[in-house]
């Protein structure tokens, strides 16, 4: 089968041949219709969290299960489920029990620690797999499987009420999905901020209140005039630290900024205005198999409609460089589907 590896050098992705070992027990194999591109894929390729040359790449997989081995009770051939981040916890630490299996520290995740989704086919661990809901179209569901989990979740933590502000920094594949999940899921008003026009008119389409270019006017003063007092909750997905800076300095008293972004940088954070505004900083690690559960069900409802483009496998080192360049609209989603007739057939 044909797959999407870290390149031996640890600089990029190449497509490769691969042949997968026998499922063992617990485990499914799944035939891979589509697969996103993340941003967290090429911080992988290039090793900034290490290198993994060789690793099949992919968090955002969707497939249909082909055979399941002994143990598993959770699937059945000819179901569909997704390939995510968070492939497999323990199960039985503080975190798997307590709601935040994403932290598990025995966690492993698609893409990184296990080979991924970005390849014609993947061994899952059975329940950890998520089932896709029917009426959900399943290049779109690829998106949610990390860029809509991710935002929806971090959203979450940031505990809106209906009609706060929300200030999404970075509005790329992640950024046009926070931007719906805030809008139409939790009832918000919606400020994007970008460093691109391209991408902030797809904010604005995909239902942002106002949107900002943080290069052509200081994003911290157009929220204070918007807003009198700053953002409610700010989640910055942008990969710059220039952003994280901003999006605290724009906090409301009070206000929360959900860290989500990984540029390999730190914060400035002013303690003494830290303390006096009451400002709180969290991260935020994509979602839990719940999470993912609700945020395909609101996809599901078509409240959330993710903005994808798909491709081949051949133009996989080609993508990674359009997402390098930040060229990408929504997000890229390279099709692994054998049968493109859609008719069943085997052909
Ligand atoms: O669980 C998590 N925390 C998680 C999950 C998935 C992805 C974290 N991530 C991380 C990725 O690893 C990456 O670091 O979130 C970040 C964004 O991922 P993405 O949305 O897939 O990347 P993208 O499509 O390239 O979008 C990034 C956007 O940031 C904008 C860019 O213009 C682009 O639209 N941006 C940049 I770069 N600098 C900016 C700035 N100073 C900025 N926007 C506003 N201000
Ligand atoms: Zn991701």
């Amino acid at each position: 089968m044909r797959a999407v590896v870290v390149n031996q050098e640890s600089t990029g992705v190449e497509v490769i041949e691969k042949t997968l070992r026998p499922i063992k027990s617990g485990e499914a194999l799944v035939d891979v219709e589509y697969c996103g591109v993340c941003h967290t894929d090429l911080h992988v390729a290039h090793g900034d969290f290490g290198k993994v040359s060789g690793r099949v790449l992919g968090h955002e997989g969707i497939g249909i299960v082909r055979e399941v081995a002994e143990g598993v009770t959770s699937l059945v051939p000819g179901d569909r489920v997704s390939i995510a981040w968070f492939f497999e916890g323990c199960g039985r630490c503080e975190y798997c029990v307590n709601g935040n299996e994403t932290l598990c520290q025995s966690v492993k995740n698609a893409g990184y620690s296990a080979d991924g989704g970005m390849a014609e086919e993947c061994i899952v661990t059975a329940d950890y797999a998520v089932k896709v809901p029917e009426g959900l179209d399943p290049a779109q569901a690829s998106s949610i499987t990390c860029a809509g989990v991710t935002t929806y979740k971090a959203i979450k933590v940031g505990r809106p009420q209906p009609g706060q502000w929300v200030v999404i920094w970075g509005a790329g594949g992640l950024g046009n999905l926070a931007v719906q999940y805030a809008k139409k899921v939790f009832n918000t008003r919606v400020i994007a901020v970008d460093i691109n026009d391209d991408k902030l008119a797809l904010a604005k389409e995909v239902g942002a209140d106002y949107i900002i270019n943080g290069l052509k006017e200081d994003p911290v003063k157009k929220i204070m005039e918007l807003t009198e007092l700053g953002a409610h909750i700010s989640v910055v997905t942008a990969v710059s630290k220039v952003a994280f800076n901003q999006a605290i300095d724009s906090a409301r008293p009070a206000g929360r900024v959900v860290a989500v972004g990984l540029p390999s940088e730190t914060m400035d954070v002013s303690i003494v205005s830290t303390v006096l505004k009451g400002i709180e900083i969290i991260g935020s690690l994509v979602g839990t198999r719940e999470d993912l559960k609700e945020a395909f069900e609101f996809g599901a409802m078509g409240l959330v409609v993710p903005v994808v483009q798909t491709r081949p496998v051949e133009d996989a080192v080609a993508i990674f460089d359009e997402m390098e360049r930040g060229t990408i609209q929504g997000r890229m989603v390279i099709d692994f589907r054998k049968h493109k007739c859609g008719c069943g057939c085997q052909h």
